[in-house]
C-alpha cells in the first residue's frame, strides 16, 4: 500500500539523466523520455557530474562506453555509490554489450537494473517508472524509520547513528563538535492544564524554534524523545554552542521581543526549556558525550530552569 505522500510525488515530473556519447542515441531517448519526464543530457562523465550537483536527477540512464574523455560508465557508476558520493538515485544501464562478464561489472558497480540495446521503448520506460516508484518507496520507508511524525524531526535512532559518524569524522580531522541536550520545563503541568492536544502543538513549536535557532546546514536538531530535544553541532566549539543555548532560552523566556516569527505563538501556554551543553573530548564515545550534556541539563534543572548549564 503506498502512501498518499508518494502518490503526491509522483505528479510532479521526476528528473532523468541520460548519460551518453553517442549522439544519435542520446536524441532518440531525449525524443521518448521528454513525454512523461524532465530531460537532463550528458555526453561524459564530467557533464554527468556537474548535471548530478546542479540538477539533482532521480534517475540516471547510463551507457557503459562514454568516449576516450573521463570516467567509463561502470566507473562512474562505482564512484556515484562510493561512500564519498552515497548517491541512492536508480542507476540502469543501458548497453549492446551482451558479454556475460561486462554485465556483471555493471550489476558490482551498483546498478539497479540492465537494458540491452536495441531496447523495447515500452519496456525501457516500464523499467524507468518501476525503479522510480521503488525508490519513492524507499523514500517514504526511511521517512518513516528516521522521523518524528509528530515534529517532523529526525528520531533518536537517527540522532544516535549521526551523533557516532560525527564523533567518528571530528576525531579524523581534528574538529570541534558540541551536542546540545534539551528538556522542556514542568512540560506535565501543560498537557495538565491545556490538555495533550495543546501539548502536542507546543512540541512542534518548540520543534520548529530549535530549527530557527541552530540554522547551519550540517546542525542537526532531533527529537530525543518525549519533551526532549537533542542538536547536534558539527565544526562548533565550546562558545558556539554556548551561544545557541542562549539563543533558545532566549527565544522561549522573551518571546514578545523576538521578531521574525520564530517564537512561541501567543495563543499558546508560555514554554521555557532547560539546556545541557557538552563539547566533544578526545576519547569521548557518542554515550559519554550524551552522558556529560545530560547531566548539564540536570544541573539546569537544579539551577532553576529556563536556562543552560556547562
Ligand atoms: P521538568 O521541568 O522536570 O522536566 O518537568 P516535566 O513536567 O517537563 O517533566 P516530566 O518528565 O515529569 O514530564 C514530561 C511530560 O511530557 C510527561 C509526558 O506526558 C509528556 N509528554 C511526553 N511526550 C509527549 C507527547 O508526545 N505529547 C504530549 N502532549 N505530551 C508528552
Ligand atoms: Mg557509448
Ligand atoms: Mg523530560
Ligand atoms: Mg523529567
Ligand atoms: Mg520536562
Amino acid at each position: 500500500m503506498l502512501s498518499p505522500f508518494i502518490h503526491r510525488e509522483e505528479r510532479r515530473r521526476a528528473k532523468i539523466l541520460v548519460v551518453e556519447d553517442t549522439l544519435p542515441t542520446q536524441t532518440m531517448l531525449a525524443m521518448l523520455l521528454e513525454k512523461h519526464y524532465q530531460v537532463l543530457l550528458a555526453s561524459d562523465s564530467l557533464e554527468a557530474m556537474r548535471a548530478i550537483e546542479q540538477e539533482a536527477p532521480d534517475l540516471i540512464l547510463l551507457d557503459i562506453g562514454l568516449g576516450p574523455h573521463g570516467l567509463s560508465g561502470v566507473q562512474l557508476c562505482e564512484l556515484l555509490r562510493s561512500e564519498k558520493f552515497g548517491l541512492p538515485i536508480p542507476i540502469i544501464f543501458m548497453t549492446s554489450s551482451d558479454d556475460p562478464e561486462t554485465q556483471q561489472e555493471c550489476w558490482d558497480a551498483g546498478c539497479n537494473d540492465f537494458i540491452q540495446k536495441p531496447f523495447c521503448d515500452t519496456t525501457l520506460l516500464n523499467r524507468i517508472k518501476h525503479q522510480l516508484t521503488l525508490s519513492l518507496q524507499q523514500e517514504y520507508l526511511t521517512s518513516l524509520a528516521y522521523k518524528d511524525a509528530l515534529t517532523g524531526l529526525y528520531n533518536r535512532r537517527h540522532f544516535e547513528e549521526q551523533l557516532r559518524a560525527q564523533i567518528k569524522h571530528h576525531v579524523r580531522h581534528k574538529h570541534t563538535l558540541t551536542l546540545l541536550m534539551l528538556d522542556i520545563d514542568h512540560f506535565k503541568r501543560i498537557n495538565d492544564d491545556y490538555g495533550h492536544g495543546v501539548g502536542d502543538d507546543c512540541l512542534a513549536i518548540v520543534a520548529r524554534t530549535l530549527q530557527l535557532t541552530a540554522r547551519r546546514p550540517t546542525d542537526l536538531v532531533c527529537r530525543y524523545g518525549g519533551e526532549e530535544f537533542a542538536l547536534i553541532l558539527p565544526e562548533t566549539d565550546l562558545e558556539g554552542g554556548e551561544l545557541i543555548a542562549r539563543k533558545i532560552n532566549m527565544r522561549f523566556s522573551a518571546p514578545e521581543k523576538i521578531s521574525r516569527g520564530a517564537t512561541i505563538e501567543s495563543a499558546m501556554p508560555k514554554v521555557t526549556v532547560s539546556i545541557g551543553v557538552a563539547c566533544q573530548v578526545p576519547g569521548d564515545t557518542s554515550e559519554s558525550l550524551v552522558n556529560r550534556a545530560d547531566a548539564a541539563l540536570y544541573e539546569a534543572k537544579q539551577n532553576g530552569r529556563n536556562c543552560y548549564s556547562l
